[in-house]
């Protein structure tokens, strides 16, 4: 019996992460012979054992059945292969730089796993979010000094950003638009044919540099669009108004469309990628760097608050509801949350935080109860918007809390719940005071 084209078709993907592992298991389930690649021990084995690292919905279940069908298998190191597919990470380095730096050392590592066995009619794909000019300088360029290969003739390079949410990661690996930055039109339709076994977006092909610029485009925006909306909010308090109310009124513009405020911008994607830009240029990205700056102030001003919340107490408790980046997700990284809970840790001695997550227990935070947390808590405060919180029952919280009062810097709780239940609610962004909400006209 012939075989199918993708079951003749081998594919390595580097990086077991966040992206390479859903990546690698949906080209499994699609028919494709799939290695995966992680220097991470402990990964592998929780992977052969049938189990994951991440919490993502839906993704036990891929990786299930492609380890099942024998499709996928895991190891240290690259296997000869049609495609290798880079998805390590790319950090930015702060350690004594005034402009953090691309750290591309993993990107490095990957390639040199790889070329040893890189042969011609291959094609390595880059899938890390990366500085402009990484595809053609460090991996095209790395193959043609290492190896006899020609990138573009022997062997093709692509850059291939994956553009997927963490908490939708496998709806949007399948629906959403992909972009294939390819060294030259040919290899670029190899890569389309071989991401649409999976992809039922639209797959664009273009030069890498414009996709590179395309996927940092994509984040700065965002990033740029909540230093707006976390301004707002700032003007907001001192103004006497709700940023909320504003936003959302404004949002009912048909050209406008303003991001949430909250206590920062975290997580490993949109904190770090707008650096790269800035890194590069300098003297040429002044509103990419001042969002990051208004950004990366949020958490400051939270821990203000929270201070000025408690002045009046010797040895106030808060508890902290959620450490994690975003809602419903476990990942701590670059978390806003866990910013506040080390500015308060420096700068409020007296103050003792008792915090609950759901979904992740970073270091130096015990495991405990949200009734524990809550326990003759003398301010609770809403880091993070995770769904169990808004399913907090307001009277259960306030008959354990020593003073009823609540800071949700994530608008998440229903107000007037919290109000019934005796709380003082306090908003992130909402200078509003009783007697100025009481200015709104009728009607
Ligand atoms: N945030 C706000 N206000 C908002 C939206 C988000 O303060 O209105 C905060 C979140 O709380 C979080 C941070 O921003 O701390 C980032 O969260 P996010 O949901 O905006 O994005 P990520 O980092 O989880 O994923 C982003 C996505 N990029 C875009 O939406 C343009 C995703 O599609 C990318 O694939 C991902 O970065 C990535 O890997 O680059």
């Amino acid at each position: 019996m012939k075989q199918s084209k993708q079951s003749q078709t081998r594919i390595c993907v580097v990086g077991l992460g966040y992206i390479g592992l859903p990546t690698a298991s949906m080209f499994a389930t699609h028919g494709f012979q799939v290695k995966g690649v992680d220097t991470n021990d402990g990964v592998l084995e929780k992977l052969r054992n049938g189990e994951i690292h991440i919490k993502e919905p839906g993704l036990a279940t891929v990786v299930k059945a492609a380890v099942a069908s024998g499709n996928l298998t895991v190891g240290p190191t690259p296997v000869p292969s049609d495609a290798f597919i880079i998805a390590v990470p790319t950090p930015t380095d702060h350690a004594g730089h005034d402009v953090p730096t691309a750290d591309l050392s993993h990107v490095r590592a990957a390639l040199d796993a790889i070329l040893p066995v890189l042969k011609a009619g291959n094609m390595v794909i880059l899938e890390s979010t990366s500085p402009p000019g990484t595809t053609i300088d460090v991996v095209a360029a790395t193959i043609a000094k290492k190896t006899r290969l020609r990138p573009g003739q022997d062997v093709g390079v692509a850059y291939c950003p994956e553009r997927v949410i963490p908490g939708q990661a496998l709806e949007e690996l399948v629906g959403n638009d992909r972009l294939i930055g390819a060294i030259s039109a040919t290899w670029g339709e190899r890569a389309k044919d071989l991401y649409r076994a999976f992809v039922s977006g639209q797959i664009f092909v273009t030069s890498p540099t414009v996709a590179e610029m395309v996927k940092l485009l994509e984040n700065t925006y965002r990033d740029v669009n909540i230093a707006l909306a976390n301004e707002v909010a700032v003007l907001s308090e001192k103004l006497g108004v709700n940023v909320w109310e504003i936003v959302d009124l404004a949002n009912r513009h048909p050209r406008v469309n303003v991001h949430k405020p909250g206590p920062g911008v975290g997580g490993h994607c949109i904190s770090v990628d707008p650096w790269f830009l800035v890194e590069r240029f300098p003297q040429d990205t002044r509103l990419i760097r001042g969002a990051r700056g208004v950004n990366d102030a949020m958490p400051s001003h939270v821990a203000r608050r929270i201070g000025e919340f408690c002045a009046d107490i010797v040895a106030p408790k808060v508890a902290v509801l959620g450490l994690t980046y975003k809602p419903n997700v476990d990942d701590t990284r670059e978390s806003p949350a866990l910013r506040v809970a080390e500015i308060l840790r420096d700068t409020e001695p007296a103050m003792t935080l008792a915090a609950f997550d759901p979904y992740a227990l970073p270091p130096g935070f015990p495991r405990t109860t949200l009734a524990e947390v809550l326990k003759d808590a003398d301010l609770v405060v809403v880091l993070t918007a995770h769904d169990d919180f808004r399913l907090i029952d307001p009277q259960e919280a306030a008959a354990l809390v020593r003073r009823p009062v609540v800071y949700d810097t994530q608008n998440a709780l229903a107000r007037s719940r919290w109000t019934a239940a005796g709380f003082d609610v306090r908003v992130l962004g909402d200078g509003a005071t009783p007697s100025s909400r009481k200015t709104i006209p009728a009607g």
